[in-house]
């Protein structure tokens, strides 16, 4: 079934943290690279004042993966590439969240499905919708739509990067 991955880093080397993320992503099987989106740079949504903008970009795949078995990926990659050596631990510098997978229904402590928030934020829809121009969020309509009605001035292409397919 057809998966789309959120991907977003707002601390240390932003670009290639998102390189790394989609390389190590595809990087086993039950999980293959169709598109990824171009990147954009964001302002932060929420969250302590003071941020600094994110790079955000959207991945789709192909899984036989069960959800959970997705999610326990994304999180071992946040974890693999999501923290800087710095004096002490920093804060997570990768954010993984599944948007879809499939047209699969979740809601339990570890997992939502589809991601509860994605239908009101510009920087997972317009990557979206860019990655895959006929996407549709399950329960909310169809993606472009969605991104009608929404304010996008905070989401700033960056055509001087581009996310290869992983290696
Ligand atoms: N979880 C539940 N459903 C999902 C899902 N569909 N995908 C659980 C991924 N995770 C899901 O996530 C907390 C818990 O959510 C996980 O343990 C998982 O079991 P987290 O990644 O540890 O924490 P977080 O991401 O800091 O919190 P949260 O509430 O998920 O924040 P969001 O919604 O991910 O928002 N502004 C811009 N411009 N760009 C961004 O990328 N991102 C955020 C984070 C805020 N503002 C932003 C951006
Ligand atoms: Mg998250």
């Amino acid at each position: 079934m057809k998966t789309v991955l959120a991907l977003g880093s707002n601390l240390g080397r932003r670009f290639q943290t998102l390189q790394g993320a989609v390389d190590a992503l595809f990087d086993a099987p039950g999980l293959e690279f169709v598109a990824a989106s171009p990147v954009y740079e964001t302002d932060p949504v929420g969250g302590p004042e003071g941020q600094r903008p994110y790079l955000n970009a959207v991945v789709v795949a192909e899984t036989t993966l069960e959800p959970h078995t997705l999610l326990e990926r994304a999180q071992s990659t946040e974890n693999a590439f999501g923290r800087v050596r710095d004096v002490r631990w920093g804060p997570r510098t990768l954010d993984i969240d599944l948007i879809v997978v499939g047209e699969e229904v979740c809601a339990d402590e570890d997992l939502t499905l589809p991601h509860p928030l994605a239908h009101d934020r510009a920087f997972v829809l317009l990557p979206w919708v860019r990655a895959d121009p006929e996407a549709e969020l399950p329960g909310k309509g169809r993606v472009a739509e969605l991104l009608a009605g929404l304010d996008q001035r905070g989401v700033r292409l960056r055509e001087d990067l581009k996310l290869q397919e992983p290696d």
